[in-house]
């Protein structure tokens, strides 16, 4: 008998996002990568597995439910439905979405962590440290201090915990990475691993009691697993890691080690120290590799909820279209590297490289094929030169193209396409086959209109097959206007596998043209920043709004953690003084508009008229008692003072402007009142969680609002 060989497979993974807030560009981002490497597999012929999903539990879900007025499962299925609402809209591809609140996953997490304390791994201790809420993660810092990830103030957090013995793995992590030198990267991740690892390891607490949002640890249920080795387990247990059905452990048996998983570079460390160990720890291959993207930065800093800078995809579908969106990210950003996301950037790529440059040469050749020849291929007859060196440069394209896209290089690749697409138009422009010179007889100038739009036709036929993991949609268009029928079959049947010059047969019928890139006009950059801050505006509007009898899903008030702040709506209001202080959080006249930093021409006409609130607009600001901890003065901003305030429940960071008239030191131990669901906000670099009351006097002096009587922190204010 003989052997077949092993078909090749591929599974790949995003990391599971989060449902504390809304999808943004950031989450796009990744999944767009991802989606188009398996795309490129499949049209390769190679069995591929593309997951994506959720992940919903946690203290950091369980509060940001809590603030909406929700169940964490009403408010994580919100969230969760609007992550593959989007994913649905923009055409990817995945083909399973875990949510970490399923049945599937969670009798599984449960099999992991008995199977890692059968085997040893896991045992009982006590723990007091510092603990970052927003990572989800233990820091190793003094109490009180800011988390040295992102900056957030950590809580001191004592806990009879199970541990994972992760020290007992540091031999076994840096032997596995020097093994396989190819398990993570860039470069840049694998040196701050490495680096991470050979520091030391320490034993991990994968267990909570404090909150109950969360998997049980079977036989002991007042703990609730860690959320990173619930979460982390999504990879096989989406697969059918521990399922009792024989079709999930045939998938698990059949994809996994995953080839790939695909993250952003600050999720680093849980995915090359703490997955491998937990996997080696149960017996189970690690993943064979662990890619890590780098940040889209909005506004100068890494686009996040938590900052207020996002973006979210749905603006630029709206007005550019699904596969702008992709080409732009994938052409702009060197994977790996963090980049810049702009309204303009965008705008100029997609008129630039689309709407001139792919989208018009197709329209041009296209065009000209129906007007010369009733639509149909024509022979090419004798070939020149001319051919002979557009065929050579596409060649030279399907040679560095496929590497350059495997190694995750999409900007290389997608520039070398571009040369193609560039040359392509030269060679068209050189031989104008629209221009009859007088010398040239009838039959000649036929004979080099067929042999020009032949070529030419078949080089768009080269590109639209190598762009098409990048742009589905647009490859698919043109791929029916040159009479090819549905790229989606052809990528079914392995089309890349033999792509090479001269497919493109004479007599190929093609379909009329239709268009691909309409040229963005010149207000597409404020029609997208509209988007935005009309967005914003409602979601600002929707914070602290959405008790659970209140809000669709497409309004569950989760911006009260995570309001998007546009470009727009995070600049200053006219009347606020000095740039750098403009946005302090002290409002000049406190509870008149607090919770809606709305664009100054926005405000009504006629101000002196009345305007009354009803008892559910008010209801919309919470107001809090919080105590100060810490205050200092902001280097470099002498109106600007950096609190640190406890509300009871939470710590965090706040921003006042009230340096010129409060000395520091005397306000901590004071009681003050914040209103705690404002949209985030970046003063400086730092954040501002919130903003606090004042009375404003005549001049603008501040005096800070508080309490005769004794109030517990957090008290609400009604
Ligand atoms: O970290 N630039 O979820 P998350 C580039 N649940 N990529 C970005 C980005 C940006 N500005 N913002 C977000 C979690 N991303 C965990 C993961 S996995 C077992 C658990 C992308 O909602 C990037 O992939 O915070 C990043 O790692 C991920 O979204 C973080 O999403």
């Amino acid at each position: 008998m003989t052997q077949q060989p092993t078909p090749e497979r591929f599974y790949l993974t995003t990391p599971i996002y989060y449902v504390n807030a809304r999808p943004h560009l950031g989450h796009a981002y990744s999944t767009i990568v991802c989606d188009a490497i398996a795309r490129r597999k499949r049209a390769l012929g190679i069995e591929t597995w593309f997951l994506t999903g959720t992940d919903e539990h946690g203290q950091k879900i369980e509060r940001s439910a809590a603030l909406a007025g929700r169940t964490p499962e009403e408010f994580a299925s919100a969230i969760s439905g609007e992550f593959r609402g989007l994913w649905d809209r923009m055409g990817l591809s995945y083909d399973d979405y875990i949510r970490t609140t399923e049945p599937r996953h969670k009798t599984a997490v449960q099999k992991l962590f008995a199977t890692l304390r059968d085997r040893g791994f896991i045992y009982k201790g006590s723990y007091t440290g510092q603990y970052c809420v927003s990572d989800e993660a233990w820091v190793d810092v003094a109490p009180g201090a800011p988390c040295p990830d992102c900056g957030r103030i950590t809580e001191t957090v004592s806990e009879e915990n199970y541990f994972f013995k992760l020290s007992a793995f540091e031999r076994r992590l840096l032997e596995f990475y020097e093994a396989n030198p190819e398990f993570m990267g860039p470069e840049s991740t694998r040196r701050e691993v490495i680096s991470f690892v050979r520091a030391g390891l320490k034993d991990l607490s994968v267990s909570r009691t404090s909150f109950t949002w969360g998997i049980p640890v079977p036989g002991d249920e007042k703990h609730v697993v860690y959320v990173w080795l619930d979460a982390l387990a999504n990879y096989i247990t989406a697969l059918g890691w521990g399922s009792d059905d024989p079709a999930a452990q045939e998938r698990f048996r059949k994809f996994w080690p995953a080839n790939m998983h695909l993250i952003g570079k600050e999720i680093s460390r849980f995915h090359c120290v703490y997955w491998p160990a937990f996997l080696m720890a149960a017996g189970i291959e690690p993943p064979r590799s662990v890619r890590a993207n780098g940040w889209l930065l909005f506004d100068q800093g890494k686009m996040s909820k938590s900052k207020g800078n996002i973006v979210r995809a749905e603006t630029v579908m709206e007005v550019l279209g699904a596969d702008a969106l992709r080409y732009f990210l994938l052409r702009e950003i060197p994977f790996g590297q963090d980049g810049n996301f702009s309204f303009d950037a965008l705008v100029q790529r997609y008129n630039g490289d689309l709407a001139n440059g792919y989208g018009n040469l197709v329209s041009r050749v296209v065009n000209m094929v129906h007007k010369y020849f009733g639509g149909v291929v024509p022979e090419t007859g004798a070939l020149t030169a001319s051919e002979e060196d557009l065929r050579a440069k596409a060649e030279a394209t399907l040679a560095a193209f496929g590497p350059a896209f495997d190694a995750l290089d999409f900007s290389e690749a997608l520039k070398s396409l571009w040369l193609l697409v560039g040359e392509t138009d030269g060679y068209l422009t050189a031989n104008a086959p629209w221009k009859k010179p007088a010398e040239r007889s009838d039959a000649e100038h036929a004979a080099l209109q067929a042999r020009v739009l032949a070529t030419a036709a078949e080089a768009i036929r080269v590109i639209t097959a190598l762009v098409y993991p990048i742009l589905p949609e647009s490859a698919a268009k043109v791929w029916r206007q040159l009479g090819l029928g549905e790229i989606a079959d052809a990528a079914q049947q392995a089309f890349l596998t033999n792509l090479a010059w001269g497919g493109l047969k004479a007599g190929t019928q093609f379909l009329e043209p239709a268009p691909l890139f309409p040229r963005a006009e010149k207000d597409a950059t404020e029609r997208m920043q509209n988007l935005e801050e009309a967005n914003n505006k409602s979601a600002i509007e929707a914070a602290g709004g959405g008790g659970a009898d209140r809000g669709s899903a497409a309004n569950t008030g989760t911006e009260a953690v995570a309001a998007p702040i546009t470009e727009q709506a995070a600049r200053p209001a006219p009347a606020a003084a000095p740039a750098a202080e403009a946005s302090v959080s002290v409002a000049p006249a406190p509870v008149a508009s607090p919770a809606a930093p709305a664009p100054a021409a926005e405000a009504p006409a006629a101000a002196e008229e009345k305007q009354f609130i009803s008892i559910d607009d008010f209801a919309k600001v919470e107001l809090r008692v919080a105590q100060i901890l810490v205050a200092e003065r902001v280097p470099k901003a002498d109106k600007l003072l950096r609190l640190e305030v406890d509300l009871g429940y939470e710590k965090r960071q706040i921003l006042a402007g009230i340096a010129q008239y409060y000395e520091p030191e005397k306000l901590i131990g004071r009681k003050i009142v914040i209103v705690a669901n404002l949209a985030p906000r970046k003063m400086r670099g730092l954040e501002s969680n919130g903003m606090l009351l004042a009375a404003s006097l005549e001049g603008g002096a501040p005096v800070l609002a508080g309490f005769l009587e004794e109030v517990p922190l957090g008290a609400r204010l009604k």
